[in-house]
């Protein structure tokens, strides 16, 4: 039978190439963000190139009611879910801690914290009625690195990062396996989404790196849920080569900053 794998934040990066990726396995995917246009071209694209089914839910990760609702609508056969992809996320600004927007804070504690929550509370609960199962949450290298400017984003992925531990241990005794994937800076709409729109700006944060793609971390999420069912991949973190940490970045010049010297 084919596998069905829930993905949350499927309209962009990671979460896109990950239903992707799943979908070139044979799996059959549920599609999640609040972007419903996004979520049906994808359908479509995925339908038409794989022999799959895809369902799109459109809903805000942030309002458990609509989570809820969204879960409660599944059709019957999308209803045993095999692999719970949290992927769903952002960060909203980079400012000190006295110069923040509250509403960004909000919105990152909302999003990456409660809302993987309330997910995660309606399909483990599924999981273990089943005995089985597999929730792979996206934390990030800010889970164990806070940096200067990043402090509720951080915060956010630290308790990502606690509850992926937790969430392992409540979980053992049902046999269901629970993966954190760490990755460093990956190339995707993050960086225009934390500067609110600025392109130049999240364009700044790539200059003169070759950075992750939405692909290389679908892989190692694909690899990990690959296992056989004895193997439990804790964690992966996952870099670019030019990075190796929160705090150390090594930047080559771009042809136009060659160019000017
Ligand atoms: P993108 O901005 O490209 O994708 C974020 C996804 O999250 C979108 O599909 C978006 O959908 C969804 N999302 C955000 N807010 C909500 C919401 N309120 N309700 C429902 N869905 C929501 O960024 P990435 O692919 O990079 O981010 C995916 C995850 O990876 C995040 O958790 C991020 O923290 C993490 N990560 C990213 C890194 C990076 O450098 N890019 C590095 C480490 C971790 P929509 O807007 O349609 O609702
Ligand atoms: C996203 C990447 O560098 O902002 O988690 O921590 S970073």
């Amino acid at each position: 039978m084919k596998k069905t794998v829930f993905i949350t934040g499927a309209t962009s990066g990671i979460g896109e190439a990950t239903a992707r990726a799943f979908a070139d396995e044979g799996c059959n995917v549920i599609i999640t963000g609040r972007r419903y246009e996004r979520l049906r071209e994808l359908k479509k694209e995925i339908e038409a190139e794989y022999e799959v089914e895809v369902v799109p839910l459109g809903f805000d990760i942030r309002d458990k009611h609509q989570c809820e609702a969204a879960v409660e609508s599944l059709p019957e056969a999308f209803r045993h879910i095999d692999i719970l992809v949290n992927n769903a996320g952002l960060a909203a600004g980079l400012e000190h801690i006295d110069e923040g927007d509250t509403n960004d804070w909000e919105a990152m504690i909302d999003t990456n914290i409660k809302g993987l929550l309330y997910i995660t509370r309606l399909v483990a609960e599924r999981m273990v009625l089943q005995g089985s199962g597999h929730i792979i949450n996206i934390g990030s290298i800010a889970g164990t690195q806070p940096y200067e400017s990043g402090s509720v984003y951080c915060a956010s992925k630290h308790a990502v990062h606690a509850l992926s531990q937790a969430m392992r241990i409540d979980l053992l005794s049902y046999g269901i396996r629970v993966t954190e994937i760490r990755p460093g800076m990956v190339e995707t709409e993050f960086s225009l989404v934390r500067f609110h729109g600025d392109q130049e700006r999240a364009d700044n944060v790539y200059k003169g790196v070759t950075p992750l793609t939405g692909d290389d971390i679908a892989e190692a999420i694909l690899w990990a849920a690959g296992q056989p069912a004895h193997v439990n991949i804790n964690e992966i973190v996952i870099m670019p080569t030019q990075q190796a940490n929160a705090y150390y970045t090594c930047r080559k010049p771009t042809d136009m900053q060659k160019n000017e010297k």
